[in-house]
């Protein structure tokens, strides 16, 4: 059984329509948005970020409960659990995680952005900046802890998601984040840059 961690909003309703369209069985848990609101811990464990959508997947091959966040993974777990909802051909699976990052980075990105603006004053767009560095640092936050027990993002080998978060340290930098107070995202750093890999994909400049 599939426990899923939601709430009225368009990122939890992405993980319900999937969970009903796969057939799969779950059990719904509403968590209390609101700024300050107590969470549960089994909630907590599921999502690094403390946001909604997360599950925790009890039927899995060896019996160990798989525990989730993000709606994008939830999406590529599920679909990959269950071999249904993924187009047959590589083109159009391609094109499908192409709209699936369009909907989780750009408008996922936008919509908050609106939502927090809209209950400011014009004169307060510092209030905005201040929100997206509070942002980062609860990003930084949870990858310092995930860093806090194992040597890269998914375990003890690199892999695409370590790939994809190295740019995130020196464009942090650039924008003035002070990463000594993540020192495990530091370590890790230090680990990735030194790959000539990534340093070969750094300096890539088009
Ligand atoms: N990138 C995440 C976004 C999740 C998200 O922003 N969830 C919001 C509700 S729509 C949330 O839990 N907000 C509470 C908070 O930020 O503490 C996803 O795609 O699942």
């Amino acid at each position: 059984m599939i426990t899923l961690f939601t709430g009225p909003t368009g990122n939890g309703y992405r993980a319900s329509i999937l969970l009903e369209e796969l057939g799969l069985a779950y059990v719904a848990r509403a968590i209390d948005l609101q700024a300050g609101a107590a969470r549960p811990a089994a909630f907590l464990a599921a999502s690094p970020l403390g946001k909604i959508p997360a599950i925790v997947d009890d039927d899995t091959a060896d019996g160990a409960p798989i525990a989730l966040a993000e709606s994008l993974a939830i999406a590529l777990y599920l679909v990959e659990k269950t071999g249904r909802l993924s187009p047959a051909t590589p083109a159009k699976r391609a094109r499908a995680w192409e709209w699936a990052a369009i909907v989780a980075s750009g408008f996922g990105a936008a919509f908050p952005g609106i939502f927090f603006a809209r209950q400011l004053d014009e004169a307060s767009h510092g209030k905005v900046i201040a929100r997206h560095f509070e942002e980062l640092d609860r990003g930084f936050a949870a990858m310092d802890s995930n860093l806090a027990a194992r040597p890269f993002l998914a375990g003890d080998s690199f892999s695409f998601a370590d790939a994809l978060a190295a740019p995130l340290l020196p464009t942090a930098r650039a924008f003035g984040v002070d990463l000594s107070r993540f020192p495990n995202v530091e370590r890790w750093g230090q680990v990735v840059h030194a790959r000539p890999a990534v340093q070969r994909g750094m300096a890539v400049k088009g």
